[in-house]
């Protein structure tokens, strides 16, 4: 057991980390999975055991609401997300979901009610790991894509999004449901920084600005399979090598001697994916992010013809899976977590996200803003993802704090 201030916060996301567990203190809890229907099972009783009740809504979205004085005001929303990547880490998404929880259970400890309702929120498939793209949740809730949108997206087990969305709400049939999308007065997201900034100037929390903006592309490579022996070179329509050739050509493009622009390729599925045999297809990912709304658009509108320019011997389709322009958080939310982190008496910095999250389309509908902890080296998406006991209830007390101005107690 952890002795220190929020050891229950710990103990909670220590066994939560246990749901879909792996080798070096890592997580792999993929959205829509019954280790995800497990983990919500979890956070459901401790939300019940601080009197809040749970609903869930179209998306597989999951509330926890605690009611205010005046059902009539629009709820303060917190949370965050429940599934991880697949080589994850214990706290991304989690620590949001479980900082929230505590913040109820606060309240309900402190026989306090606030005149607005507060509800916590766990995003469905927010990392978009098994089914591109991410925030499908919190984009169907905001309206900012239809929530059919992606209900015959597969993963790599050729499972349907929609089936297996479908299955998950079955599995909650007893949850009282609610209806898509909704009010929100405001909306705190607590998350760890993934990344290194506040641990080099040694601060407690970051004061979260607004999020950079992220461009997903699936770029399928068509050639045709032959003999790796008996087809000569010249006659190959050699899938993976024009693959080669086109992330080769998106390297040189997407140069950026700033270092801001963000270009991954995460994902490649080769098929058949056999030693001797001359690959037919692939399949690969496009990550691409800036904080400049101009700069994304441009870099990302290039993205087919510089890969249909590498190509010699096959053909491509690129899909665009994913357009989430940089948002900036509302100014009077960003302020409100600013003095809870000066009220707390704790180091802070206003910056930005580099990593998408679910405020960023919550953020379309209603006042959003974020609050950051420190983590270990600024790893993430990684099993040795790390952030102590106390760095976390520091995040959570500037939570509780901006929730409470945010709610209106008495
Ligand atoms: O990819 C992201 O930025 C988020 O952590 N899912
Ligand atoms: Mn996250
Ligand atoms: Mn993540």
């Amino acid at each position: 057991m952890v002795e220190t201030v929020f050891a229950r916060q710990w103990d909670r996301l220590m066994e939560l980390s246990r749901l879909g567990a792996i080798p070096g203190d890592g997580v792999n809890r993929a959205c829509l999975t019954e280790l995800d229907a497990q983990a919500r099972r979890l956070v459901i009783g401790w939300a019940r055991d601080c009197g809040a009740e749970a609903s869930v809504d179209a998306a597989g979205n999951l509330f926890l609401r605690r009611a205010g004085s005046d059902p009539d005001a629009a709820p303060v929303l917190t949370g965050s997300h429940l599934d991880s990547q697949p080589q994850g880490g214990r706290f991304d998404g989690a620590y949001g979901v479980v900082a929230g929880i505590e913040v109820l259970a606060a309240l309900h400890d402190a026989g306090v009610v606030t005149r607005r309702s507060v509800e916590v929120v766990a995003w469905t498939n927010e990392e978009g790991g098994r089914f591109q793209p991410g925030c499908t949740g919190s984009m169907a809730w905001s309206g900012f894509r239809a929530a059919n949108t992606w209900d015959d997206v597969r993963d790599g087990d050729g499972v349907r999004y929609g089936d297996a969305l479908a299955a998950l709400l079955d599995s909650e049939a007893d949850l009282p449901r609610r209806a898509l999308g909704g009010r929100a007065h405001a909306y705190i997201e607590a998350h760890i920084e993934q990344g290194p900034l506040l641990e080099a100037e040694r601060l407690d929390v970051g004061v979260v600005t607004g999020i950079q903006g992220s461009r997903w592309f699936r770029v399928t490579v068509n050639g045709a399979s032959a003999h790796a022996g008996t087809a000569p070179l010249s006659l190959r329509r050699d899938a993976l090598q024009d693959a080669i050739r086109a992330i080769s050509a998106l390297n040189v493009a997407m140069a950026d001697p700033d270092d801001v622009l963000r270009f991954t390729v995460g994902r490649m599925v080769v098929s058949p994916n056999s030693s001797n045999s001359v690959a037919g297809q692939v399949v690969f990912t496009i990550d691409l992010r800036h904080p400049d709304r101009d700069v994304l658009i441009a870099r990302g509108d290039a993205v087919g013809g510089i890969i249909q320019g590498a190509l010699l011997q096959c053909a491509a389709e690129i899909v665009e899976t994913f357009h989430a322009l940089p948002a900036a958080f509302d100014p009077a939310v960003v302020d409100c977590v600013e003095r809870a982190a000066s009220s707390c008496g704790l180091g802070h910095r206003r910056m930005p996200s580099g990593a998408f999250h679910d405020a960023q389309f919550v953020g379309s509908v209603a006042p959003a803003g974020m609050i950051f902890v420190p983590c270990r080296d600024g790893i993430s998406h990684n099993p040795a993802e790390y952030s102590s006991a106390e760095q976390l209830g520091a995040g959570t007390r500037v939570l509780a704090a901006a929730v409470v101005e945010l709610a209106e107690v008495g």
